[in-house]
């Protein structure tokens, strides 16, 4: 019995830090974005993604969009056939699986100008930096069962005899 609950806690830390871990990564913050004059380049040179993180495209969606594209599309900036194209200006990408990944601006002529990004996802590395945000779920308490274990009167009882 002791040896059980002690495997369930360290099974529900191990899940906690797991979800801990998992981060939101805005492309170009901070201070930058998907736009036409953020280096996304030196950005992306400056991050480490890890498999679970979370991409996020934060952008005005009259002016841009982001196309998912193999290699020799992102390197020739070819907007047609894309793997995948988001247009919602708040674009959730999960890093699921590690490995390379491209983006491009599907606008006419964006790409040309630097509107491309390159992501490298690598295999989690373990605890977060201090500072970086954390994408924490609520956590929510389960009702004990039974609820009532102690002999006297129920709680509902409207009043008490003694
Ligand atoms: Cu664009």
């Amino acid at each position: 019995m002791a040896v059980s609950k002690v495997f369930l806690f360290v099974t529900a830390m191990a899940i906690i830090f797991e979800l801990a871990t998992a981060r939101n990564i805005t492309v170009g913050s901070p201070g930058g974005s998907w736009d036409l004059q953020t280096n996304l380049g030196a950005w992306a040179q400056g991050q480490t993604f890890d498999q679970g993180d979370d991409l996020v495209f934060s952008y005005d969606p009259s002016q841009h969009d982001v196309l998912e594209v193999n290699k020799a599309n992102y390197d020739s900036c070819t907007t047609s056939n894309p793997i995948a194209t988001h247009t919602s200006g708040d674009d959730v990408i999960p890093l699921s699986t590690t490995g390379m990944r491209y983006f491009i601006c599907g606008k006419p002529g964006h790409c040309g100008r630097g509107m491309k990004v390159a992501i490298n996802t690598v295999a989690s590395s373990g605890p977060s930096p201090p500072g970086t945000p954390v994408r924490q779920e609520p956590v929510t308490c389960t009702q004990r069962w039974p609820p009532e274990l102690d002999w006297g009167w129920p709680s509902f009882w409207p009043f008490k005899l003694i």
